[in-house]
């Protein structure tokens, strides 16, 4: 209450406050008619609650209006305090039950439209999430690790990034060999390189592991090949290399017959062409009968009813002495293909590169 009403008697004090409740109540009193409150928005209605709020506090909030006036009950005299005391009690409840219906329709309107912004309906059917699936590559690399692991072998994943010494030199390619030409890669300024071949990772399992051992390693590879249909920068090949004592070329031959009598059926028939590479001893590229057309000739195969897939060959003594094993006690054979093209053929696709242009419209074929 403000120093001019303070002076004035209290009955007139009380008179004084009634008109200004009344006065400001002007403001708020259509809020009182639900129909009214109906028409404001959601957060109009939340600010005039809060406006009201603090309205109604001036008055019958602690430090408000109506507390002030029950201070000055106690402060009159005797004769005065009982009708001053009905005439603060009336205020209040006048107060009171004018305020009510504003309380009432604001919070209900507050209510309802809260809980009909934040409804949700259990029964909508949800948003089903795109479910993907394994990319071609993956699928026949899992396809060839199980037909290994149940063969015996263990898979060994290794580094992409290798020295000159595991992707060359340890693979009997020393600097200036013609055959370092046909497997350029890519060279960073520290004398590190892309590995061209999974071969490097023979030398790694050697070192790590030891005699005897069987292992392939599927991983990516990288050459300076120009793109074409038949050639990536990037592709897959799946290493494999087998070492024990008494190891000849007919567990090579026996092995990748078998693997590929797993993998394209039992009818499949396999061959081998004498073949160089400098890693192994005699050396061999393998073909296997057509899939398709199971050696007749077709598109697939071009007419010759055999599909070449990858080199092979006894591992050279000097790769065994570098990579720590001894060539008096052990031999071991191994091969190298590359399941792009594989891939390819068996989808007929004649185009490799389409495998990583990741279009989605090409790839969900492959579900
Ligand atoms: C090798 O890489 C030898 N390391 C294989 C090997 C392993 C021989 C063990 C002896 C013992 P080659 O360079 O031929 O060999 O490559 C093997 C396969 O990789 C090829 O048959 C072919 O399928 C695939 N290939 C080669 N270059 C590309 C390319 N640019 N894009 C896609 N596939 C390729």
């Amino acid at each position: 209450m403000t120093e001019n009403t303070s002076q004035q008697d209290p009955k007139t004090q009380v008179e004084t406050a009634r008109k200004a409740f009344e006065e400001e109540f002007e403001d708020f009193v259509r809020l009182g008619d639900y129909a009214e409150v109906l028409k404001l928005p959601l957060v109009e209605a939340l600010l005039k609650r809060k406006e009201f709020e603090e309205f109604c506090r001036r008055y019958t909030g602690k430090k408000g209006t109506i507390a002030s006036l029950k201070k000055l009950i106690g402060q009159s005299g005797p004769d005065k305090r009982a009708i001053l005391g009905s005439q603060v009690q009336q205020l209040e409840k006048w107060i009171s039950d004018r305020t009510n219906q504003v309380h009432y329709s604001l919070s209900a309107y507050i209510q309802q439209s809260q809980l009909e912004r934040d409804r949700i309906d259990v029964t909508l059917p949800g948003r089903r999430p795109r479910r993907g699936h394994i990319h071609p590559i993956t699928r026949l690399r899992e396809r060839v690790e199980d037909i290994f692991v149940s063969l015996g072998y263990a898979i060994e994943d290794d580094r992409e990034i290798e020295t000159d010494f595991y992707n060359f030199d340890a693979l009997n390619i020393p600097a200036n060999h013609p055959a370092r030409a046909s497997q350029d890669t890519f060279y960073t300024t520290e004398g590190f390189a892309l590995r061209s071949q999974t071969s490097t990772v023979q030398i790694h399992a050697m070192q790590r592991r030891g005699a005897p051992l069987r292992m392939i390693a599927p991983g990516r590879v990288f050459r300076r090949d120009t793109p074409d249909p038949t050639h990536n920068p990037m592709f897959f090949q799946v290493e494999g290399l087998c070492v024990d004592r008494g190891i000849t070329m007919a567990h090579l031959k026996g092995t990748v017959a078998e693997f590929l009598r797993r993998m394209f059926g039992a009818q499949t028939v396999t061959r081998f062409r004498p073949s160089y590479f400098p890693f192994t001893e005699p050396s061999a590229e393998f073909d296997f009968s057509c899939f398709k057309c199971g050696g007749r000739g077709c598109r697939i195969c071009k007419q010759s009813g055999w599909i070449e897939l990858g080199g092979s060959g006894m591992v050279h003594p000097n790769v065994l002495r570098i990579a720590g094993v001894d060539p008096e006690i052990y031999s071991g054979f191994a091969f190298g293909l590359g399941i792009d093209r594989m891939c390819a053929l068996m989808y007929g696709l004649d185009d490799i590169r389409l495998l990583f242009e990741n279009d989605v419209r090409f790839l969900e074929q492959f579900d």
